[in-house]
């Protein structure tokens, strides 16, 4: 056989190309599924870090037991069977306590309402209270047969009835409601044709948990701007009034967002004066 290069049949030939593929794919696979784990890791760690750190800013609290209470209502469920009951231990980890004649409740009016009590310390939302601060602006769901929080994947908030979201958001909201006392506040949007609508969680929950042997009134801060839609004598909001208690006087005042806005930069002026 004349000596000179051995040239390897076609098939041997291609055998460490297959090979190399073969590995070259499996590694890749490899480094995504460990950036795909340590993502969800980080994604879990940090929820639980931001969870424990917006806690710990109310001081005496227990915020391991109340993250533990919290998680324990969706970790490992589907997260469209979350039934808002399923949040009851984190209510009696962290009942709000509210003050009275300073509960301000809200609907559709969320960037005024929140640049008010940031600014001014006449009135508290359910947000500044700890269960409602520690996962406000925060998206979470769990898994069946995962022990893992994720906050990407998860249900919106229209998608499902019972998605761990929505449904904390009605029991915190049921929760502080039921501790409402003395006179409430309820700021509400006038730029909209029904300021007071029924499937809304101030609707839904909150008027219908207000009770007249704590709360003595509730007062409508109606918020208008230029173009204003709705006044105090809009349709819906006689439904409100149908659908309060009967032992609670309701009022209701129109005020300009501008009004409420230079008030809310204005701390010499008394609470009482911003409407
Ligand atoms: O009194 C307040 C407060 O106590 C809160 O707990 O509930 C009352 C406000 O709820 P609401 O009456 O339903 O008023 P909104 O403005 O319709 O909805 C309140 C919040 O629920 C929204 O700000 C949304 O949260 P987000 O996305 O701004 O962080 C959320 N929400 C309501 N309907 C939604 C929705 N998010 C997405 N899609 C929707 N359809």
């Amino acid at each position: 056989m004349e000596r000179g290069v051995y040239l390897l049949p076609e098939k041997r030939r291609r055998r460490p190309c297959v090979l190399f593929s073969v590995t070259a794919l499996l590694l890749v696979f490899v480094i995504v599924g460990v950036a795909l784990g340590v993502t969800l890791r980080h994604e879990n760690d940090t929820f639980q870090e931001t969870f424990i750190s917006r806690c710990e800013k109310f001081k005496g609290s227990d915020c391991q037991k109340i993250w533990r209470a919290f998680e324990q209502a969706y970790v490992g469920r589907d997260p469209c069977n979350v039934p808002m009951e399923e949040y009851n231990p984190l209510v009696a980890a962290a009942p709000p306590q509210p003050a009275c004649n300073r509960i301000m409740l809200w609907s559709k009016t969320k960037d005024v309402v929140h640049d008010f009590t940031e600014k001014r310390d006449c009135f508290g939302t359910l947000e500044d209270t700890l269960l409602g601060s520690v996962l406000d602006d925060l998206t979470w769901c769990g898994k069946e047969g995962s022990s893992e929080t994720f906050t990407t994947g998860c249900p919106g908030w229209t998608d499902c009835e019972k998605n761990p979201v929505r449904s904390f958001w009605y029991r915190a909201s049921a929760a502080f409601a039921d501790a409402a006392c003395g006179d409430v506040t309820a700021m509400l949007n006038g730029s909209i044709s029904t300021p007071f609508y029924p499937t809304s969680i101030f609707g839904s929950i909150e008027v219908k948990r207000l009770n007249s042997t704590r709360v003595k009134s509730l007062n409508v801060v109606l918020v208008t701007e230029q173009n204003e839609v709705a006044n105090c004598t809009n349709a819906s909001l006689k439904d409100l009034q149908k659908e309060l208690d009967k032992g609670i006087k309701y009022n209701c005042k129109e005020v300009e967002k501008s009004q409420i806005e230079e008030c809310a930069s204005d701390p010499q002026k008394p609470c009482g004066a911003c409407w």
